[in-house]
């Protein structure tokens, strides 16, 4: 008797129709995009097809991701899907991979199909300066040719962007950026004749997104030059009698150098 029930079963998992929708990718069930496509794009398509005596059918979406519309293949036995975007891509803080699922179903079964859509990175995103503010203090007598500030440095989230610095410097600057955001001394500092510099610094990425940002550098007096009189040669005249304490006029006075 239980020989008999289990051929039974055995025989309805035999028989029992398999479905004969067909879900076909031209190549692989892949999609490549850029991160910049816009919403509404048609990114891929795909055809599902059914055998002569399988039920029509209907395509359903199991993501807002994307959005798809179906038209009758001319045979009548099948459908053409197109994929079109739905969403904002940004690879550089989200995804640039993901598998979407779809349904392909009738009154007799259900389908699943699957795709996937890799996301390449497009240089779309600003740099943005890092370590601000940039207050820079110098001595005086800090040697030319030395490098004497390092933090200038930008963040940029594409990959394999390059970034160049410039600071709006002239020729008679003694300060000089290099591209790799190295602040240079190029000159001889003087606290006695300037104490403060002020420049704007931008940086620029391979695709010519600008950022700017401003550079403060303040020079440290060092005691550098000597003292000296108000002037040259003092002469005075003073009666003989003139008693003990008398002041002399002009006074004899002088001045350091270093503020
Ligand atoms: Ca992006
Ligand atoms: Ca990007
Ligand atoms: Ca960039
Ligand atoms: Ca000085």
């Amino acid at each position: 008797m239980f020989y008999r029930i289990c051929c039974c079963v055995l025989l309805l998992l035999a028989i029992k129709p398999r479905s004969s929708l067909q879900i076909q990718f031209k190549g692989n069930a892949f999609f490549q995009i850029d991160e910049d496509t816009n919403i509404g794009t048609k990114i891929g398509n795909f055809t599902v097809i059914r055998g002569e005596k399988e039920a029509p059918f209907q395509i359903i979406s199991t993501t807002n991701f994307v959005t798809i519309n179906t038209t009758n293949l001319d045979n009548s036995l099948g459908l053409a899907v197109d994929v079109f975007l739905n969403t904002k891509l940004d690879t550089d803080y989200g995804k640039s991979w993901y598998d979407l699922t779809f349904e392909a179903v009738n009154s007799q079964t259900t389908q699943n199909g699957k795709f996937h859509i890799l996301v390449n990175d497009v240089n779309d995103e600003v740099p943005e300066f890092k370590n601000r503010p940039y207050s820079v203090t110098v001595k005086e007598d800090a040697e030319v040719n030395s490098v004497i500030y390092t933090k200038i440095d930008a963040f940029d989230p594409d990959t394999n962007d390059a970034k160049t610095y410039i600071l709006s410097t002239d020729k008679y600057s003694p300060f000089s950026l290099d591209t790799n955001g190295k602040l240079h001394l190029v000159a001889k500092l003087d606290y006695e004749s300037q104490t403060f510099y002020q420049y704007i610094v931008t940086v620029k990425d391979e695709a010519d997104h600008t950022a700017t940002a401003e550079v403060f550098i303040k020079v440290e007096d060092v005691q550098d030059t000597p003292p000296e009189f108000y002037r040259d040669s003092y002469s005075f005249t003073i009666l003989e009698n003139s008693p003990q304490g008398t002041l002399l006029n002009p006074a004899v006075q002088a001045r350091d150098g270093d503020r």
